[in-house]
This record gives C-alpha cells, structure tokens and sequence, in this order.
C-alpha cells in the first residue's frame, strides 16, 4: 500500500504525484493544510521531524524528501523506465536533480513568500509579536531567517534579488541544454524533467513567465511538459483556485521590478 502525505500546491509534492501518474500505481492521499500547520502536529513530526511534505508511506515503510521518494518509485515501479541506460547520462540527471537540493528550492521558498505569501501571512497575523511566533516555529532554521527577510521586506529584499538571479542562471542554462535534445537529458521524459515541473510552474503561477520570454527552448520544453498525463493529473487536477489568483495578482504588481533584476544579470 502506498500512501503520500502530501499538499495540493506544494512542488516537492507535485513532482511525487507526477512520477505515480507516470507509473501508473494506486496510491491513498492524506493531504495536510500547511497553512494551518497540520504538518508541524506531533502526529505528523514522527513521520517527517521536519515538518516537510510530502512524505512516502509504502508498506509500512516511510520515506521523506522528494528526490530521493521519485528515484524509489522508479526503481520498485520499473515501468516506463525514468532514467536513461546509460550510466553517464543516469549522474545528469541526478546532476539536475541534486541542484534543486542544493538551493534552487530554497529560492523558490524566497520567491514565493517575497511575491505572494507574505501578503496572506501579514494579513493573518497582524502583529509584529504574531509573525516573530510564526518564523519561530519554523523548524529548519535556514527557511525562518530567509522567511523573516522575505516576509518583511518583500521584494525589495536583497534576498529576493538573489533569489531572482538565481532563477535567471538556471532558466538560462536550461534553455542552452534543452536547445540540441526534447528533454532535459536527452529526448526522452525523465526523473529531472519531472523534478524541475513544479518550478517553472511556480514562476507560471507568480505571472513570472516573462521570464522564459527569451529562452524558447525552455519555453518548449515547459509547454511540452505541460501535456503528459502526469503533469495534468500531479499538478494541474490539484491546482487550488483559492490561492492562483492572489499568486498571479501579487506577480502582476512584482514583474516591473523582477523585470529590472532579471536586466542586470550576465547570464
Ligand atoms: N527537500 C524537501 C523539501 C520539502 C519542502 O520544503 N516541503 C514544503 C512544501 S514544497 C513544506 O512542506 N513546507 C511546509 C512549511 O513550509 O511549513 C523535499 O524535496 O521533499
């Protein structure tokens, strides 16, 4: 028996729900509403001590962090295979998938809170002393202080800007990769395709598209993306219609100034 813990918007959760689509398995939800903190009840920190979706339940066994969860489903669901034969390419694809690791996600976290979440958190929790109790329960002390900077100083923050540059790079790079193959690591769909949806869907649902403006095989990778059965029953079937307007919105008002950043990078 499979069960995800799991959110609708979340992108570590979209990917897993792609990669189940793609395998074609069965599989039990228990989604848990990260705005009302369901994810930091004692219940839920057994499972995840910190306090992340989404989390793999198979058999009894728990798996926690997204990357490592999509590779486990590829190799105990074989069919159709998500990594390429060949050994060189299989280290690129863990490549890609390890720079998500290694901070893009952490950026995506600037983002969004920079663009569009600070506004709903500031709104609920309308004192200073009510947000210093939010960043301080935070559990990874990484996300409270780039959360503290974002939240208070939106995008004018200079992690924000870093934030942006960061993407800039990568969409960049992307784009020159994805000009002499389909996909990501050559013409077939694989895991670092996969990994990298929810990202580009979040600068889509952030009105940051104008990003890919200048980048068209990024731009046809996206839109190609955006087709499979698995981006449409991982991602788009859970789209919450209660936050893409307020996200979209929030993008609209940033985009001159996110424009104005994305100008100044030497990609
Ligand atoms: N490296 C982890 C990151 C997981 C993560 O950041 N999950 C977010 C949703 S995308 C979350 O649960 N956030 C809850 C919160 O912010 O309190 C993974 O890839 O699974």
């Amino acid at each position: 028996m499979l069960k995800l813990y799991h959110n609708d918007m979340s992108s570590c959760a979209q990917k897993v729900r792609f990669v189940l689509q793609e395998k074609g398995v069965e599989w039990e939800s228990e989604e848990l509403n990260l705005r009302t903190g369901e994810q930091l009840k004692p219940e839920f920190l057994k499972i995840n001590p910190k306090g992340l979706v989404p989390a793999l339940e198979h058999d009894g066994k728990i798996l926690v962090e997204s990357n490592v969860i999509i590779e486990y489903l590829n190799e105990v669901f074989p069919d159709p295979p998500l990594l390429p034969t060949d050994p060189y390419s299989r280290a690129l694809v863990r490549g890609w998938m390890k720079r998500l690791d290694d901070g893009m996600h952490l950026e995506t976290i600037v983002l969004s809170f920079g663009v569009a979440f600070r506004h709903q958190l500031i709104a609920a929790l309308d004192t200073d002393e009510a947000l210093e109790r939010h960043f301080a329960s935070i559990p990874d002390p990484y996300i409270q202080e780039v959360q503290r900077q974002v939240v208070t100083a939106g995008i004018a923050s200079p992690r924000f800007e870093q934030a942006i540059k960061a993407f800039e790079k990568l969409l960049s790079e992307l784009d020159r990769e994805l000009a002499s193959h389909a996909w990501i690591v050559g013409d077939d769909l694989t895991l670092a395709d996969i990994a990298y949806a929810p990202y580009g869907t979040r600068l889509e649902h952030l009105h940051l598209h104008g990003m890919w403006d200048d980048k068209p095989n990024f731009a046809r990778w996206y839109a190609a993306l955006k087709t499979t059965p698995g981006y449409r029953a991982g991602l788009t079937k859970w789209f919450n219609p209660k936050y893409l307007p307020l996200m979209d919105e929030a993008g609209k008002q940033a985009w001159p100034r996110i424009a104005e950043l994305i100008a100044s990078v030497d990609a």
